[in-house]
């Protein structure tokens, strides 16, 4: 079957969201056809709204509607877009255990340890206008530190190959990008970000509109909170 016969999955999603603009970079990996649903989650909080709470009760983004099968949480996404779809791309899931449950350690790193590393450290800054903690920015820390030493050894994060595992951590760093925080003094993780911006042909249509937008958001969002307080 050719892309185009290939009946195509939904996606609602937001630019502003790290984990969408994965799941986007893996669509664009795959070559996949995929209807796009922008949602507007901050402005006019779409994902409140009833039709979409019917869909996913946890209103998050993204999800994707795949003819009647519903999924969210990026990280299932990615792993369902390539189990599914990703035949020829295999690599970017393996199906050898060891391979993939190398690929798995670092999505569920990347969820456990350093998205919500970044989450904890940030939110509570640009939604309730609080200073920055330093507890959290210590794990934040940490968590590039290991990601750092997880990098020492390979070109990618589980091996010589790209895997969904890339492009999970690659979306939570792109979100660092958007609050400004530098992390050029992780010298390997900063050279594989680098390296993948060159790397892959989506990255910059992907991530650059949705990275500003999620800056301008946290900066207004932050004068806000600020204020308010
Ligand atoms: N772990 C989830 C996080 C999903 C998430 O919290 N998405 C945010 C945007 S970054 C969202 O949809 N927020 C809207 C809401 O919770 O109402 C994933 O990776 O998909």
């Amino acid at each position: 079957m050719s892309w185009s016969e290939i009946p195509s999955v939904e996606l609602y999603y937001a630019e502003e969201s790290a984990g969408c603009r994965a799941v986007l970079m893996c669509i664009e990996e795959l070559g996949l056809n995929v209807e796009l649903h922008k949602m507007d989650i901050y402005q006019k909080f779409e994902q409140r709204k009833p039709w979409f709470m019917k869909m996913n009760p946890q209103h998050t983004v993204p999800t994707i509607n795949d003819e009647g099968f519903i999924l969210w949480e990026s990280r299932a996404i990615l792993q369902y877009l390539v189990n599914k779809y990703g035949e020829e791309k295999s690599y970017l899931y393996p199906h050898d255990p060891q391979e993939r449950a190398q690929v798995d350690r670092i999505l569920f790193f990347d969820l456990g340890c350093l998205s919500k590393s970044i989450v904890d450290f940030f939110n509570p800054q640009v939604l309730a206008g609080e200073d920055a903690d330093e507890r959290k920015g210590n794990a934040l820390k940490q968590a590039l530190e290991y990601l750092d030493q997880f990098l020492e050894e390979s070109r990618y994060l589980a091996g010589d190959k790209l895997t969904i595992a890339d492009l999970s951590v690659l979306g939570s760093i792109t979100h660092l990008e958007s609050m400004e925080f530098r992390i050029k003094s992780y010298g390997n993780v900063y050279k594989w970000v680098e390296r993948l911006k060159l790397e892959l042909p989506y990255y910059e249509k992907c991530n650059s509109d949705g990275i500003k937008k999620h800056r301008d958001w946290a900066k207004n969002q932050r004068k806000t909170s600020r204020t308010l307080k």
